[in-house]
């Protein structure tokens, strides 16, 4: 078989990459070690930002997203026992954030992706880039006990945090930067009605909780929990409490608690790997970086990630200039590490970070007190959040 670009991983990055090449008349396969079921089955992100709404309509795969999610203009940050309102559209010049869920943009692309019949390969297994330093890259994996070996020009890692891209770049070639957190967060989906129709993002002697949504019906809701904490110590009952006693006293009263329909704890943790590039294989999404989620920008990054490769790309076929995939890396992470700084200073704001006492938590109060009541300090968190603009 033959590619022009190989795309390792069919997560959102991936799916995004291979209908936006698809688009610009760039033929590829995506190559995925899991069932399309289990890729579904993955809980995630919530909140799109705009320059992730266009990639999606530049892709066709907005449909759904324009009937079904929710534009949100502002969040709130509760403290002190007290709500208070950041106006993303005021303080941005009228921008705004989707609300609409990582597993629904990841099925609208699947769907796009299928109608135009374009080939993914799930449950390959021994996936593994190769020659990706000379001009003739290759992926091999097996299928039903069988080798398979894709040529192409390209090879786009795609593959996650734990992707097989990544850890086949040369190591002397590569630098990572990580920072781990000493807490985890535990998220509960439950169809009922969210507690608010802004997001909360609290701050509590009792750790940091986020009330999110998914639509007028459905709830996300998060709490800090220590690293040691499983997820089977967590009974619905017992997560409900807990997030009670995290609001305030309206909050509270109006929270409609139900059985979860799904619960789990994710580790929170910064990480960055410099370069993105290698050769003729290019890193982008989670394989290239992590962000703790309190800033929102996971999915984002992933999907500014494959805007740039895919502009990249076509600047390669059409123009015959390799001055794209030349700057990608740079281009990438400049972002990157201006979301890796949004997303830790949100984090360190937020949680309660056992060990480090009370002048900790009166300077986190502070530093809310100041953003809430400067227009200065909301403006900065406004601009972040909302994403910052490409360049
Ligand atoms: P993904 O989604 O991890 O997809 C990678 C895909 O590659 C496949 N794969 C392989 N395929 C072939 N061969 C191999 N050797 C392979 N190894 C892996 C995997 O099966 C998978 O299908 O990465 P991608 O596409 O870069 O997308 C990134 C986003 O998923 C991620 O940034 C966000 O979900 C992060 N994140 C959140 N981001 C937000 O913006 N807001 C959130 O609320 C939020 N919550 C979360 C999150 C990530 C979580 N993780 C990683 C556990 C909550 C959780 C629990
Ligand atoms: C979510 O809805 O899953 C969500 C929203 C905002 C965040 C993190 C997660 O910062």
């Amino acid at each position: 078989m033959r590619t022009q670009v190989a795309i390792i991983g069919a997560g959102p990055s991936g799916l995004l990459l291979g209908q936006l090449l698809y688009k610009a008349g760039i033929d590829n396969i995506i190559i995925e070690q899991r069932s399309a079921d289990y890729v579904l089955g993955r809980i995630r992100a919530g909140v799109l930002e705009q320059v992730t709404v266009d990639l999606l309509k530049q892709a066709g795969a907005d449909k759904r997203m324009n009937e079904e999610g929710l534009p949100h203009d502002g969040i709130e940050l509760l403290f002190k026992g007290k709500r208070h309102r950041i106006d993303l559209n005021g303080l941005t010049g009228g921008k705004r954030v989707m609300v609409y869920g990582q597993t629904e943009v990841t099925r609208d692309l699947m769907e796009v992706r299928a109608q135009e019949g374009l080939t993914t390969v799930y449950e390959a297994s021994h996936v593994q880039p190769v020659d990706f330093e000379s001009d003739k890259p290759k992926v091999r994996y097996e299928k039903d006990g069988q080798v398979h070996e894709i040529e192409c020009d390209f090879i786009a890692g795609c593959d996650g945090f734990h992707g097989i891209c990544r850890a086949s770049a040369p190591q002397d070639k590569i630098k990572t930067f990580e920072k781990v957190y000493p807490f985890g967060w535990l998220g509960l989906l439950s169809d009922t009605p969210p507690v608010s129709h802004e997001l909360i993002y609290a701050n509590t002697e009792r750790g940091f909780a986020l009330c999110s949504q998914r639509s007028a019906t459905r709830s996300r809701y998060y709490l800090q929990v220590p690293l040691t904490d499983k997820v089977e110590d967590w009974s619905d009952e017992a997560f409900w409490e807990e997030l009670k006693k995290r609001l305030d006293p309206e909050a509270r009263a109006n929270l409609v608690t139900g059985p979860s329909l799904e619960k789990s704890i994710a580790p929170l943790r910064s990480f960055v790997t410099e370069p993105m590039r290698f050769g003729r294989m290019f890193l982008a999404g989670d394989a290239a970086h992590i962000v703790p989620p309190t800033g929102a920008k996971g999915l984002n990054l992933a999907a500014s990630d494959v805007g740039y490769l895919s502009q990249a790309f076509a600047q390669y076929y059409k123009e015959q200039s390799e001055a794209g995939i030349d700057r990608y890396s740079e281009q990438c992470l400049r972002r990157v590490w201006k979301a890796e700084r949004f997303s830790w200073w949100m984090t360190s704001m937020l949680h309660n970070f056992p060990g480090e006492g009370e002048f900790n938590t009166k300077v986190q109060e502070a530093e809310l007190d100041y953003i809430v009541h400067s227009e200065a300090g909301s403006t900065s968190l406004a601009e972040n959040y909302v994403g910052l603009p490409l360049v």
